[in-house]
């Protein structure tokens, strides 16, 4: 039988268990939980002896997991940190030897599928999208969202994973999306710990998912520390239940069910998990379940020892209170198991953890060895007519006695000695060069690989469509055009939802989603509090359940709010699970210039730096935003749309086909032909160097104005680089803070794109103040780029190449 059978076969408190159904399921959980244990002891052990870099455990957390386990159900979510390897294995969803894989990094997903040796040790992912891009049947699987190291970072994905639940049971349209759900009746478990718990992001995701009402239920593991730092000094009178009683659901309205109880002690863990998680699943009440006198009986991880802060008194309590230690006790003394036999069980679950890691470590040393076999075997020729056969003899031995190698050790050497005989071809050395190119593929595809989806469904492959104008096309405020292109998308999927700040009543501050509300119904177009994190963590479960979220942010000024979140978790999740888990989430905000010091942002080199892993679509008007839309809505990844804060009353022409036509990510677009200088611009800026164009003519300067619509992914075509081969110069100019996105965007075009050698004038960028603008049309004029910054900019350039024709302006 498998190991996670009983254990997930039934609640124990089924009224039909015989005692001998009963002893049976105790003493599986109890061996599941002694494995982990002894997982924990020897995942130390080999980090300490340097087999693996970092070792994160989760000893002392085993009985409370092994309950929440007999809870979980398929279609059942988790959003959880490192503490939860007894859950994984009791729900089947991870096994000892994945465990040991992960912690040896073996960059293979049939090995670590939760990261393909990407992550850290104990952080935990199923698998839900499979090589061609198709969801799995999520209703007929236990399901585990990935999980990342910053901690208190996954609550507000863990609030979209229960929000999806609600949309399910609601909005009765979805039903024919059978893989992700059976009428809402799953649950999102999450787990944290206590210190955690201190973490604005825990805060604003308990609010709410009070005020949505979801099914999310939140095990806080309380150990009393965060690393060193006790309770005392992170959570308000020592007790995180007792600082929420407040959110307790009573008379005067809706909020929480809230448990305590005590991480040692299995019956009562048992009892809370199945009434808790019944009323959660049910009634989809979120519930926090508080487990309190949990222990760390080998320290926070093994970077430190907790002997170090930790009183002799405690670490005396910890050892009575391992969990553990107490339910062996209870079940000798229930007559579950006598003293032999848990002896015996003990003996043998030791040798089986042993036994995994042995071959979690053999499958990857073998495949190391025999890349270091294949390249001594090429070494050796090469050495022996070598000149440097000596030095080639030193690598090699290097390379033979290198304790517990590497990929990075093998390739190293081979790189070293092709180094080394620069001078000597052969066809032995062309051999080795012909292998080091293999296996650099090989290893790109191992270690670089999925930072997008990269499916047949990505965007990047939407057919192009080009938006279509009749004769008496109207003419209307752009904002009107983004409303029309929501409406036939909106009316076109059933699947697609959008919410934000604002945006259900009366459809967002600039009316984008004006009256779509009161047609679509507001479980589609849905009002939000204030909560930028969350708004995305709720974009992101929603997607990863297969909705197509719209989530917005009111204005980019307030993308910072949420962009722990966006970097952190949206940014990184296709990459950290080499491609198992996606969430195609459309941030859509409005930026660039306005009023004031936080309604002007354009933080682009922020963001870029931020959110590489989204695609990143800067519009110049409505009606290209709309295209962008109508290509991410019809793509599997995400991307951040930032519209012109400027220009929602600009008058843009309806296409006819406003909901289908198609914006390609990526490519750029000649606006004005010119001849003497490429002038590269993006958003509201491209305007202001548009007016630019009659007074640069009058100086007799014909610029080229190019807009490359999106700066994830750029320009892939080249156009930019090729402009240059007419013009030889360059300016880029944007709203960002010189160096930011403006740099970036000379790093593409000067070095990705072979720019450099077209110049015959230094390339220049034309960018914002270093400060946020103040307020008011001065405020902008000597913050911003100008018409007049941009005539004197490009004149200048013009004047360096050629003073005789351009004379210094003043
Ligand atoms: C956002 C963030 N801040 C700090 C850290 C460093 N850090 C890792 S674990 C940890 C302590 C967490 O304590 P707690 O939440 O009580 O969980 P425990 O490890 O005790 O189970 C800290 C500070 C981090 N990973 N992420
Ligand atoms: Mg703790």
């Amino acid at each position: 039988m498998p190991e996670t059978a009983l254990n997930t076969a039934t609640g124990i408190n089924s009224a039909e268990l015989s005692f001998d159904d009963f002893k049976k399921i105790v003493i599986n959980d109890y061996r599941i939980g002694y494995e982990s244990r002894q997982a924990s002891l020897l995942g130390r052990r080999e980090v300490l002896t340097g087999k693996a870099k970092f070792g994160i455990f989760g000893d002392g957390k085993e009985v409370a997991q092994l309950a929440m386990a007999k809870a979980f159900k398929k279609g059942d979510w988790r959003a959880g940190y490192y503490r939860d390897q007894t859950f994984m294995f009791a729900t089947g969803m991870s096994t000892l030897k994945e465990f040991f894989a992960q912690l040896y990094a073996h960059p293979d997903i049939e090995k670590d599928p939760a990261s393909g040796g990407r992550q850290m040790n104990c952080h935990y992912a199923t698998r839900y999208v499979d090589a061609d891009g198709n969801w799995t049947n999520q209703a007929e699987t236990m399901n585990c969202s990935a999980d990342i190291s910053t901690t208190g970072g996954h609550m507000p994905r863990l609030l979209g994973l229960a929000y999806a639940s609600k949309l399910y049971r609601q909005n009765k349209e979805l039903e024919y999306l059978k893989q992700f759900s059976v009428n809402g009746n799953e649950v999102a478990f999450g787990t944290i710990g206590n210190g955690s718990t201190s973490e604005g992001l825990f805060f604003e995701t308990f609010n709410a998912a009070g005020v949505l009402q979801v099914p999310m239920a939140i095990s806080i593991w309380d150990d009393a520390y965060a690393i060193s730092v006790p309770a005392r000094l992170q959570t308000t009178k020592e007790d995180i239940s007792e600082v929420l009683r407040g959110f307790q659901r009573d008379s005067k309205g809706n909020g929480y069910e809230i448990f305590k109880v005590k991480g040692w002690d299995y019956v009562a863990l048992c009892e809370t998990y199945e009434r808790a998680i019944k009323l959660c699943r049910e009634e989809h009440v979120p519930v926090l379940i508080h487990v309190i006198e949990m222990t760390q009986p080998q320290g926070h991880s093994t970077s430190g020892s907790h002997e170090r802060y930790k009183t002799k008194e405690r670490l005396a309590w910890e050892e009575e209170h391992d969990c553990l230690v107490q339910m062996r006790k209870w079940m000798i003394q229930s007559a579950i198991i006598t003293d032999e036999e848990i002896d015996a069980l003990e003996a043998e679950a030791k040798k089986h953890v042993r036994n995994s890691q042995k071959e979690a470590w053999n499958e990857l040393e073998t495949e190391i060895k025999e890349e270091m076999h294949q390249v001594l075997q090429m070494l050796d020729a090469i050495a022996q007519p070598s000149q440097h056969r000596g030095d080639l003899q030193k690598l090699m031995s290097g390379l033979q006695t290198c304790v517990d190698p590497g990929r990075k050790d093998t390739v190293g050497t081979v790189r070293k000695a092709l180094r080394l005989t620069i001078n000597e071809p052969s066809d032995a050395r062309n051999s080795l060069v012909g292998w080091l190119a293999a296996e650099n593929d090989k290893n790109k595809e191992r270690y670089n690989s999925k930072l997008f989806s990269d499916t047949p469904k990505s965007p990047l492959y939407v057919p192009v469509i080009a938006p279509q104008y009749t004769d008496d096309a109207k003419v209307m405020d752009g904002r009107e055009v983004l409303n029309a292109c929501f409406d036939a998308n909106f009316e076109r999927d059933k699947s697609i939802v959008a919410f934000g700040e604002d945006v259900g009543a009366i459809g967002d501050v600039n009316q984008g989603f004006a009256g779509l509300q009161g047609k679509y119904g507001d479980l589609r177009i849905t009002d939000t509090g204030i909560r930028e994190a969350t708004i995305i963590g709720q974009g992101m479960g929603l997607a990863m359940r297969g909705l197509r979220p719209i989530a917005e942010i009111q204005y980019l000024d307030y993308l910072l709010y949420s962009i722990t979140v966006l970097s952190d978790d949206l940014a990184s999740l296709s990459y950290r699970t080499r491609g198992g888990q996606r969430a195609p989430v459309i941030v859509r905000t409005r930026g660039h210039r306005l009023e004031g010091i936080w309604h002007s942002g354009s933080p682009l080199g922020l963001i870029l730096g931020a959110v590489r892993g989204l695609h990143i679509c800067v519009p110049r008007n409505m009606t290209q935003a709309a295209g962008m839309y109508n290509t991410l809505l019809r793509g599997d990844e995400p991307a951040l749309v930032i519209e012109c804060l400027n220009g929602y009353r600009l008058k843009e022409k309806l296409p006819a086909n406003v909901g289908e036509f198609t914006v390609p990510l990526g490519k750029a677009e000649i606006l004005k032909e010119g001849k003497d200088i490429t002038v590269v611009s993006y958003g509201s800026a491209l305007r202001v160097v548009m007016e630019a164009i009659p007074d640069l003519e009058k100086l007799g300067i014909n610029i080229e104005v190019i807009d490359p619509q999106t700066l994830y992914p750029f320009d892939t075509d080249n156009i930019c680089g090729a402009s240059l081969q007419k013009t030889n110069k360059l300016l880029i100019v944007d709203e960002d803070l010189p160096g930011g996105g403006s740099a970036y965007i000379l790093q593409k075009i000067i070095e990705a794109q072979n720019g450099y050698y077209l110049l015959d004038a230094q390339p220049q960028t034309l960018s914002a103040a270093e400060h946020r603008p103040p307020y008011g049309s001065d405020g902008d004029y000597f913050s911003k780029p100008s018409v007049d910054d941009v005539v004197e900019k490009v004149y200048r350039i013009m004047h360096e190449a050629n003073p005789g024709k351009y004379p210094a302006l003043f």
